[in-house]
């Protein structure tokens, strides 16, 4: 979502972090360029504006001109206003109320609202051991209680039954009721949404706040609709008591505008981001961490939680044990690159890493990614499990046969039987928790040139 950001400020920093001194015209050419860039996010204009004025009497000060790194000390100006304007720390969901917790989710049509009551229920019965119970009282749109039945049966949540033709209200009686009775810690309420704002959704919705008189009441806003996200949360927050924003389409191309001036318009914090369809694509927002990955200085910690939470770790042990014995195989192989392709792929592992938005855009532009895990799984399918086993037995007429079975040819199945071999040295090497040595060390090159 910040990538195009992202690119501005590291070309404004890399100019700043080159002078020797900074006078207060190129000071007011940085902001210039960074005033720019923020409208070029979508920011809101207020929002934009303030940040500016936040940033040049620190630029300026006495100890900035001074000093002997100048650029370095605007960059961190830059940082701490980001950070504050994003929200300071990370505010989360409080459960703090007799239980069964009432949390609503409101927002418009489409925004993602029972899409992420599905990811919100899981993170809570994961992160916070939490029973939860999802409710629908989206009585209008056809099907769309069926949907979030649906996301409860697939992902093992409980939802309330639904009984045709039952309106909001009593809806959120009898929830209340059969939370009692079943155990539910939390209970979810999905709300209707509509295409805009109008006076009977805001009606209905103050109806059902005070019917179920919820703990926290979240905002669900799409990214992609920028600084208007901004604007209509602060709609929720002088109709409702709103006491945080959850963005979802994070994965998308919207710009960041929504995420920079949510707080400041609407005086509420953004809880979480959406990144993606599924129902674990789901991420605490870090202001902090985002306002690293938005200056390009990346994300390693969130990289590496990510690591530890979506590696298999008893695989991982698997395969240390293998290669211990030096039996690293294909098998091992493939379910690396399959753990690598949950977590996003190169790219999903590039866009936490810092300065990398230049060798990320090249390598979009190369289509190196998802479609070469792809492949090289589509391989090594093909092979038979001796083979997986031990690859040196593969001869012309096996890789010839392979190729034919996953429809590549035999210079891909030589450019992998290489990559096997450079990976089961590297692995050999760092045979000692991998994951460990990348957080200490980086990722180390090979891992992303051998996927070339
Ligand atoms: N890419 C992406 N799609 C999302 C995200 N959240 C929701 N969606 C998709 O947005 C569409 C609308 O979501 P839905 O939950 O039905 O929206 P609602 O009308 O507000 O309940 C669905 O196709 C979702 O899969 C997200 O974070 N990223
Ligand atoms: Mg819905």
């Amino acid at each position: 979502m910040f990538e195009n950001l992202t690119n501005k400020f590291e070309e404004i920093f890399s100019s700043l972090k080159k002078a020797p001194s900074l006078d207060e015209n190129q000071v007011d050419e940085g902001l210039k360029a960074i005033r720019l860039a923020l409208l070029e996010a979508d920011v809101s204009l207020d929002v934009v504006k303030e940040f500016v004025s936040r940033i040049k009497p620190k630029a300026l000060g006495k100890e900035i001109v001074r000093s002997t790194s100048p650029g370095d000390m605007v960059v961190k100006i830059v940082y701490d206003e980001i950070v504050s304007f994003l929200g300071d720390k990370n505010s989360e969901i409080s459960l703090n109320a007799v239980p069964p917790v009432p949390i609503m989710l409101v927002g418009l049509q489409g925004s993602g609202k029972t899409t992420t009551t599905s990811k919100l229920a899981k993170f809570l019965e994961k992160n916070n051991k939490k029973k939860v119970m999802m409710v629908s009282l989206d009585v209008y749109r056809p099907a769309a209680q069926e949907q979030l039945r649906l996301l409860g049966e697939q992902n093992s949540i409980e939802t309330l039954p639904v009984i045709e033709g039952q309106l909001p209200a009593d809806i959120c009686r009898r929830a209340l009721s059969a939370a009692n009775l079943n155990g539910s810690e939390v209970i979810l309420f999905d709300t209707a949404g509509r295409t805009q704002i109008d006076f009977q959704m805001m009606n209905e919705i103050k109806q059902i706040e005070s019917i179920i008189n919820p703990a926290e009441t979240i905002m669900v806003a799409d990214s992609l609709t920028g600084q208007v996200a901004a604007n209509v949360a602060k709609e929720f927050k002088n109709t409702v008591n709103l006491s945080g924003i959850i963005l979802t389409r994070a994965d998308g191309d919207g710009r960041g505008g929504a995420a920079l001036s949510m707080k400041y318009v609407a005086e509420v914090p953004i809880k979480f981001l959406g990144v993606g369809e599924k129902i674990d694509n789901f991420e605490i927002f870090y202001p902090d961490r985002i306002a690293n990955r938005i200056l390009g200085m990346g994300d390693i910690v969130s990289l590496v939680e990510k690591a530890s939470e979506d590696l298999d770790q008893e695989n991982l042990k698997k395969t240390e044990e293998k290669l211990k014995k030096g039996q690293f195989s294909m098998e091992d192989y493939l379910s690396q690159l399959r753990q690598m392709k949950k977590m996003g792929g190169i790219e999903g592992i590039m866009s936490f890493l810092p300065g990398v938005s230049k060798i990320k855009s090249q390598m979009d532009a190369s289509g190196v990614d998802e479609k070469i895990i792809t492949q090289n799984e589509a391989v090594i399918l093909s092979m038979t499990r001796q083979e997986r086993d031990d690859p040196k037995i593969i001869n012309g007429s096996r890789k010839k046969r392979i190729a034919n079975g996953s429809g590549t040819d035999i210079a891909t199945i030589n450019k992998l039987l290489k990559q096997f071999k450079m990976m089961s040295e590297m692995m050999k090497k760092m045979s000692k928790g991998n994951m460990k040595g990348m957080a200490d060390k980086g990722i180390p090159p090979e891992l992303f040139n051998q996927l070339k």
